[in-house]
């Protein structure tokens, strides 16, 4: 039995080769290879076509974590180590197609962040950009560059670039959340700093909720200008993303593709609301079947409420709340809802889409 990525490699050189390469004729051209290789020369004939591929051919499967499941090793995990020793008390979510890799899409991370009761993680600051979609609990906070939030089951909260953030648990349950990050896409540029604050937790110079009066009301400080293109608002409340999808399904038709589907902007420029990530919540209703839909940014989709199933690349799976699942890259996904479903998605397609690379298929309605 040969190992993966042994066969990998074999079908990764024969995929690669270009099909005009006379394959009898390689033997005789072996010497040269081996002398251009001294030189770090290399015949691009044997590896365009792996290269320059003609679909996107990711290494990222389908692959869905059940939370019921997961669950009781971030337990497990507590007893083990402390959010303190940790830096960051997070499972990883390690796509199969990926082992090892800590992507759980070839340019996405995504982990589950857990903290007990009257700990802290510490505060320190990175390049890569975070997002926390929150899972469970109450009474824990992230505090970033100065602001405090509290966070809630369902709220999509922000961690800018470069940002200083601790986060603490003042609550008498655990919290978790699901942190997604881009510090792939950063590696990829090579572009990554870290630092950790001399202290356990930044000082706070803010109120609580600024961020939320500054940005959040459809109205911005006259005198503001904005650096950064990550928006102003680092906590999107579940409250009022709930009310609004479910004020929207009353008069809306659902689309066929993506039903009920709202993406979080940055208020200061009507974008997205993060430079690397894109962000979305979805409600599908009770009963309703999207159409077939593939797009080149792969996706990660987190239940918040209600059940269902999804085939993707033709494969099935069948979720419940807090559930997380993947569809990668060009594979044909589908969902439909057993009851009224609420999901959060995130993806790579606000980078795709800068840099001209970004395509969807919709199959037939
Ligand atoms: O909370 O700052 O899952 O820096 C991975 C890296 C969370 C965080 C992660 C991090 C964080």
């Amino acid at each position: 039995m040969k190992s993966d990525s042994s066969v990998h490699r074999e079908a990764g050189s024969l995929a690669g080769i270009v099909p005009s390469v006379n394959l009898a004729a390689e033997p005789g051209r072996m010497d040269f290879y081996e002398r251009a290789r001294a030189l770090r020369l290399a015949p691009l004939w044997r590896v365009l076509h792996g290269l320059v591929t003609d679909r996107p051919a990711p290494r990222c499967v389908p692959a869905i974590w059940r939370y019921a499941e997961v669950r009781p090793y971030l337990m497990e995990a507590c007893k083990l180590i402390s959010a303190e020793e940790a830096e960051r008390r997070v499972m990883v979510l390690e796509n199969p197609g990926l082992p090892g890799e800590s992507r759980i899409t070839q340019s996405l991370f995504a982990g589950l962040q857990i903290i007990l009761p009257g700990e802290i993680a510490p505060a320190h600051k990175h390049v890569a950009s975070a997002l926390r979609f929150i899972i469970e609990g109450r009474n824990a906070y992230t505090a970033v560059a100065g602001e405090r939030t509290m966070m809630e089951p369902g709220d999509f909260v922000i961690t800018p670039s470069m940002t200083w953030h601790d986060h603490g648990n003042e609550g008498d349950a655990p919290m978790v959340w699901l942190d997604g990050l881009d510090m792939h896409i950063v590696n990829l540029m090579c572009a990554s700093f870290r630092e950790g604050y001399p202290g356990r937790v930044h000082p706070l110079d803010r109120p609580e909720g600024a961020a939320a009066a500054e940005a959040g009301h459809n109205l911005l400080p006259v005198d503001a200008s904005y650096a950064s293109q990550t928006s102003p608002i680092f906590n999107y409340p579940y409250r009022r993303t709930r009310e609004t999808l479910d004020q929207l399904a009353r008069f809306r038709a659902a689309d066929p593709w993506h039903a009920h589907k709202m993406k979080y902007i940055n208020p200061v420029n009507g974008g997205w609301a993060m430079p690397t990530m894109s962000t979305w919540m979805q409600l599908i209703p009770k009963g309703f079947e999207t159409t077939a839909y593939r797009s080149t940014d792969s996706a990660i989709f987190t239940v918040v409420e209600g059940t269902g199933s999804s085939r993707i690349g033709g494969e099935s799976f069948d979720w419940g709340p807090h559930d997380i699942f993947v569809a990668p890259s060009w594979a044909a996904h589908q969902h439909r809802a057993s009851s009224d479903a609420v999901i959060f998605i995130y993806s790579d397609r606000v980078v795709q889409e800068k840099l001209d690379f970004w395509r969807e298929l919709k199959s037939p309605a």
